[in-house]
């Protein structure tokens, strides 16, 4: 089993309580769950971690390099605004995977830029709570390469 870690940034442990019309009615919990059985099922323990907060994210990125095979990231609104983050990705040689839920490319400009993409190889958006399965699969692919 290649260990993958799940990422989920501001925000996202919200979901399933509000704007269902844009987000769906499912909670971060179910969707890890789901997650994590999908990845067991194509050779990959998923581990899942949320922060609110950017420096934990930027340190669990850190800390990936040394156990993970590869990150798949929702960093939440902190895609368009951290450097930080960036720069976390960018230091590691495991590959990164961009999700999100909406299609940001639909939605306001400002949610049009990301700094995250910048240090992935590709982005997977727009498909709900599928966006992370979607992901897994692609995943599983790159690791197994
Ligand atoms: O579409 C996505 O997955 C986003 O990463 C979600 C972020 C947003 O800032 C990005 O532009 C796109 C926001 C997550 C907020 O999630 C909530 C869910 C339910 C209730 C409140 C917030």
């Amino acid at each position: 089993m290649q260990p993958i870690l799940l990422v989920n940034g501001p925000n996202l442990n919200m979901l399933g309580s509000r704007e269902p019309e844009i987000y769906g009615s499912q909670t971060l919990a179910d969707i890890e769950a789901a997650c994590v059985k999908s990845a067991s099922g194509l050779g990959l323990a998923l581990e899942c971690y949320q922060s609110n907060h950017e420096g934990e994210l930027v340190t669990k990125i850190q800390q990936a390099a040394k156990v993970h095979k590869g990150v798949i990231i929702n960093a939440g609104a902190y895609t368009h605004t951290s450097i930080a983050i960036m720069d976390a990705l960018l230091s590691l040689s495991i590959p990164v995977i961009e999700v999100h839920m909406s299609n940001i490319f639909r939605r306001e400009d400002f949610r049009h830029e990301s700094y995250v993409s910048k240090a992935s190889k590709g982005i997977i958006c727009g498909f709900g709570a599928d966006s992370y399965q979607l992901a897994l699969l692609a995943m599983a692919k790159l690791v197994a390469a």
